[in-house]
């Protein structure tokens, strides 16, 4: 079922009602990051989006509800939209408040992205079409301009704009994060710099954790949301995360920046999971380095995680570019590497994230230049091979679930391989090979028999591409690749029941037959069925 019950009861019971989906539920899913601002405009305009100026460029609720199609046609069943309260108004010094983190009043929304009404009907769109809705929120800091530039001691906020508090005894005394390995400065000091100053709340509080559990509460059942990304999860003391979730009681996914598992691994256990920021470097710098990345950290990172993580990591949020980082495509074009580095989220245990652009080819570096308007690509959907990789990748996913009632609860696995820098991760019925040897490299995979994926001379498809391979007597297998582009194996025998992908994929080598969303499900079955006849009259 593709579904989970309650959200298929919800949508019997009519759209606008909180699904209340749990972890389980989102593990099935695919999660799509818009940075509301800058991906698309309800009236359908185009108005030209300098990053550079750090300003509103015009996007809105209403523009991702008109771009629904665009984000579920590329298989994605989750929308993540960036912060959706009112934030500080005007120019700061470091520009105006577009991508959402600057909260003033968490009661009341950002009228630049819309009405209430705007994001009850994004909601609303979304349940229709079974999507889930994921919101950022912020819960560490209000931001506020000194009203006197020349000095930002804390008497110099106007407090009555921070609400619900208003008041100076929110908010921890003033320090700026000068050591991020004292914890406690870490909670308690604050983000920012004297520019902008983010006020970080006192969190210790027992009003305000109160105000803050009611607050959380109510957004997620007012708008109707199905999971909250958690900004700055390890700038709170991690007891203040349980009680919090438990008002959410919807999926709850922390941002924990940090490149190492052990930090990041308590957040699990307090909040829904985490971001995989430790395997999210792991990857980074594995395949933006040339061959000389190290493939074989992926695996030792991602291990790790299993074993330390509540969960393992089921529950992560998988990703490999957000909006505090820089796109692949400023590091790396070869677009082979790009096509590895993009398979990563969809083939390893946790719930993937593309960050919206990605699949348009989108190559800013870091923030600002990686919040580009989406909308100056036209939402283009042909001659986009990102776009169709990306759509081929959902669509493995979804089959890979299908065929093997436990794909969502087998840990990824990696078989040790003779050649650095390859990869081969095992999570039945898939078999991922990846490799950062780049378009002319010439590399080769080895599974052996032990490895116990495959029977002996069975077809296995790449489904990527669509070319077959079998495997040896004994069940082993043995793959090459000279153009250094990723695989994602499964078993002929795996795709056959349904689906759109490689429909005729034992019969057929033409890598157009790559899988298309549904839509062209059967344009897919004639181009197979021309194939296979082309076959039979050779
Ligand atoms: C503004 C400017 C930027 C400028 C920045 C300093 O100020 O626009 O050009 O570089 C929002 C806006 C930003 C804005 C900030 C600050 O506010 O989006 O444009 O940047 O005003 C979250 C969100 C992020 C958001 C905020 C604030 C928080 O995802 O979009 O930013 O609500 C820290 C926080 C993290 C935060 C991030 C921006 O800053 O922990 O929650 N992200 C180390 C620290 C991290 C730290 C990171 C960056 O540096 O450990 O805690 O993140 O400062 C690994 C190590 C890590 C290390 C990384 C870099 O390397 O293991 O420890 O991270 O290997
Ligand atoms: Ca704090």
């Amino acid at each position: 079922m593709k579904y989970s019950a309650l959200a298929s009861t919800s949508l019997l019971l009519g759209t606008a009602s909180v699904l209340a989906a749990s972890a389980d539920d989102w593990t099935r899913r695919s999660i799509y990051q818009v940075v509301t601002d800058r991906f698309a405009l309800g009236n359908g305009s185009s108005p030209p989006c300098n990053t550079d100026n750090r300003a509103y460029c015009g996007g809105n609720w209403q523009g991702i509800i008109s771009k629904l199609d665009y984000i579920q046609q590329m298989g994605f069943d989750a929308v993540w939209i960036s912060p959706i309260v009112e934030n500080i108004q005007g120019r700061t010094s470091e520009g105006e408040a577009y991508h959402g983190y600057w909260s003033q009043n968490i009661n009341s929304l950002n009228s630049n992205f819309g009405s209430a009404n705007d994001l009850k009907a994004l909601a609303a769109a979304l349940h229709a079409r079974s999507m889930f809705l994921m919101v950022d929120v912020v819960v560490n800091h209000l931001v506020a301009n000194p009203t006197n530039t020349s000095d930002i001691s804390p008497e110099t906020f106007d407090y009555s704009l921070l609400q619900p508090f208003g008041g100076q005894n929110a908010f921890h005394s003033q320090c700026f994060i000068s050591d991020y390995t004292n914890q406690t400065n870490v909670e308690q000091c604050w983000l920012g710099d004297s520019g902008l100053p983010l006020l970080d709340i006192d969190t210790e509080n027992s009003t305000i954790v109160d105000t803050m559990n009611t607050w959380i509460k109510d957004l997620v059942s007012e708008y109707s949301i199905d999971g909250l990304r958690i900004d700055t999860a390890k700038h709170i003391r991690q007891d203040f995360w349980p009680a919090f979730a438990a008002n959410a009681s919807v999926y709850t996914v922390g941002e924990v920046l940090i490149g190492d598992v052990t930090y990041a691994a308590p957040y699990t256990s307090v909040l829904g999971s985490v971001l995989d920021y430790p395997t999210y470097y792991g990857v980074y710098n594995a395949f933006t380095s040339g061959t000389s990345g190290n493939m074989s950290a992926i695996a030792s990172l991602v291990t790790q995680a299993q074993d330390q993580y509540n969960h393992g990591t089921f529950y992560v949020g998988s990703f490999v570019e957000n909006q505090d980082n820089p796109r692949i495509q400023s590091t790396v074009t070869d677009q082979s590497i790009v096509k590895n580095v993009m398979a990563w989220p969809f083939i390893n245990d946790g719930i993937p994230i593309l960050y919206y652009g990605q699949e348009q080819g989108y190559q800013g570096g870091n923030d600002p230049s990686n919040r580009e308007a989406l909308w100056l690509s036209g939402f283009d959907t042909e001659n986009k091979p990102l776009l169709t990789h990306v759509t081929t990748l959902n669509a493995a996913r979804k089959q890979a679930i299908s065929a093997n009632s436990s794909f969502l609860t087998t840990k990824a696995k990696f078989i040790s391989q003779p050649d650095s820098s390859t990869l081969a991760i095992s999570k039945p019925p898939m078999l991922t090979l990846l490799t950062n040897g780049g378009n002319s490299s010439s590399v080769k995979w080895s599974i052996p028999s032990s490895a116990n994926l495959f029977s002996g001379s069975e077809t296995v498809v790449d489904v990527l591409s669509c070319n077959t391979v079998t495997t040896a007597s004994d069940g082993s297998l043995s793959v090459t690749a000279s153009s250094g582009l990723p695989q994602v194996l499964m078993p002929a025998s795996a795709l056959s029941e349904s689906g759109s992908l490689c429909k005729s994929s034992s019969r057929s080598k033409s890598g157009a037959l790559s899988a298309k969303a549904d839509g062209a499900g059967l344009l897919v079955v004639l181009a197979g069925m021309i194939s296979g006849m082309t076959m039979a009259f050779a």
